[in-house]
């Protein structure tokens, strides 16, 4: 398995006086099919949670209310993205180390992903990432 980069997908915003409606479809909004959909809400501002990456799971997140930022490694690159939109989509690879942190109060993380959920395909020890993945440069 190779290294995949994560990436932002600007999605579209429909609507009229009536209000706005975003659609997320598998395979064409995002480029899996979706197997589990969860959401993570009230948040403390100060908590940082995740700290693992995947074996297998693609993940697509969405902060459909208010805001919060993620951390991301995949070992060759670090970066923070701010999910300030229910129109941006961060997808997620299986490498990419993450932690969702400054959470605005009214957060609402919607995430979408490839996998059923199976504790196994979690890799949360941070020198087993690096290693498992290192491999993979
Ligand atoms: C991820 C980030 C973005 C389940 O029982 N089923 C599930 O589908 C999920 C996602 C979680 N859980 C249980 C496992 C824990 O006892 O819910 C509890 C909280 O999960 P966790 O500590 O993994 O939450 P986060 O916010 O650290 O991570 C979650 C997802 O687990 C993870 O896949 O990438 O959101």
């Amino acid at each position: 398995m190779n290294m995949i980069e994560s990436s932002i997908i600007n999605n579209k915003k429909m609507g009229d006086d009536k209000g706005y409606l975003t659609v997320i479809e598998e395979q064409i909004t995002v480029p899996f099919d979706i197997k589990r959909v969860f959401y993570i809400y009230g948040t403390q501002e100060d908590v940082r949670r995740g700290y693992h990456a995947h074996y297998k799971t693609r993940q697509a997140l969405v902060s459909v209310s208010g805001s919060c930022k993620v951390y991301l490694n995949n070992t060759k690159r670090k970066t923070d993205i701010l999910l300030d939109s229910p129109t941006k989509i961060l997808i997620l690879e299986p490498n990419d180390w993450h932690e969702m942190y400054d959470f605005s109060e009214d957060c609402v993380l919607l995430v979408l992903a490839s996998h059923l959920y199976d504790a196994e395909d979690y890799i949360r020890d941070y020198e087993k990432f690096i290693e498992f993945y290192s491999e993979k440069l």
